[in-house]
């Protein structure tokens, strides 16, 4: 497969109807948020190719299901629409970036990523696990369940949701690992057990330390063979004082370092190659400089998951001017 990791897609997908708050939507990949984006990637050599802000079809009369999942035609839609976009630019050469929206749009990257690399494995980064299946979710937010309707080995436990007759599962349970877990349901703790889901908690991080976690998740997803990488990036992850911008901010997050070592680590692999940045919602800040930290703090973990690193780096010297 010809794959220059230079070639970076940028989609955006301005999506909330996976979770009840607004705003989610209004951190996308169009408008000034781009400036900011294009700037470290072109110092590293990146080509960057603008998708635009994805329209999402809209679904006038989307009624609950089962009296509790909030709107599942819009959130099947949405990600059917992005699954085709995700899989055209992976098919073309380029490693695709999804900025969101909530993170039910996960869905959508991942089955329209697996369509071309059906090898892949998921790295997610998260506070929470996502995984509970319309059948234990207690919030009915889609955003809650992504990783439910992926799994191949959760199928018999998911029911068929209207709008989701698309989805195929893509993943199975051990091509997925989780980092930076701290509030995971009830039934969500069963299926990590029950299926033998790798995680690391923010527990484990504080008893191994972000490098050996690193390595570990590398020794579980790509030890016996190289695969291409799907890297889900959930802001909430980061501590809430670094993140406040998002929707269900949890204590006791990533540092800003381990963050970056995050994403620096995965980088190094070369094998990334799709990306999701979700969860901002500059709505949620109490002040324009948690928007702007929020946001900017976004804008680090994809620079650095395409090279930028806190040791710099350079490409536009050859040679160092000589005096004359
Ligand atoms: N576990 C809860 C639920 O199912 C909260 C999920 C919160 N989701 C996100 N995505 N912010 O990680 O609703
Ligand atoms: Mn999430
Ligand atoms: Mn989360
Ligand atoms: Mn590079």
């Amino acid at each position: 497969r010809k794959k220059s990791v230079h070639s970076v897609a940028v989609i955006g997908a301005p999506f909330s109807q996976g979770q009840v708050r607004t705003g989610t939507r209004h951190f996308g990949a169009g408008g000034n948020n781009m400036i900011t984006l294009v700037t470290p990637y072109s110092l590293l050599g990146c080509h960057l190719k603008d998708f635009g802000d994805l329209n999402f079809t809209p679904v006038p009369k989307d009624d609950l299901y089962n009296n509790l999942i909030v709107n599942p035609r819009s959130v099947g839609l949405a990600n059917q629409e992005l699954a085709e976009v995700v899989s055209r630019a992976v098919a073309g050469g380029y490693s695709c970036v999804t900025v969101g929206g909530d993170h039910s749009l996960a869905i959508g990257t991942i089955s329209g990523h697996a369509r071309h690399c059906p090898d892949l494995g998921v790295i997610w980064v998260d506070a929470h696990a996502d995984i509970n299946t319309p059948l234990t979710t207690a919030s009915g937010n889609l955003h809650g369940q992504p990783v439910s309707f992926l799994l191949r080995e959760l199928q018999d436990k998911v029911p068929q949701l209207p709008g989701f007759s698309w989805i195929k599962p893509c993943i199975s349970s051990p091509s997925i690992v989780y980092i930076g877990l701290r509030d995971v349901d009830p039934p969500e703790h069963f299926i990590l057990k029950n299926y033998d889901i790798q995680y690391f908690s923010m527990r484990d991080i504080d008893r191994l330390g972000i490098q050996k976690v690193m390595e570990q998740t590398f020794d579980l997803l790509i030890g016996k063979r190289q695969r291409p990488i799907h890297l889900s990036f959930d802001i909430d992850a980061f501590d809430p004082t670094l993140a406040p911008a998002t929707g269900t901010p949890v204590v006791g997050g990533l540092t800003y370092r381990e963050g970056m070592y995050i994403t620096e680590e995965i980088h190094s692999t070369g094998l990334l190659s799709a990306l999701d940045l979700v969860e901002v919602n500059p709505r949620l800040a109490v002040s324009e400089e948690e928007a702007k930290a929020t946001a900017s703090l976004a804008v680090d973990v994809i620079a650095s998951s395409f090279g930028q690193t806190r040791e710099g780096g350079h490409v536009v010297y050859d040679q160092l001017p000589t005096p004359s």
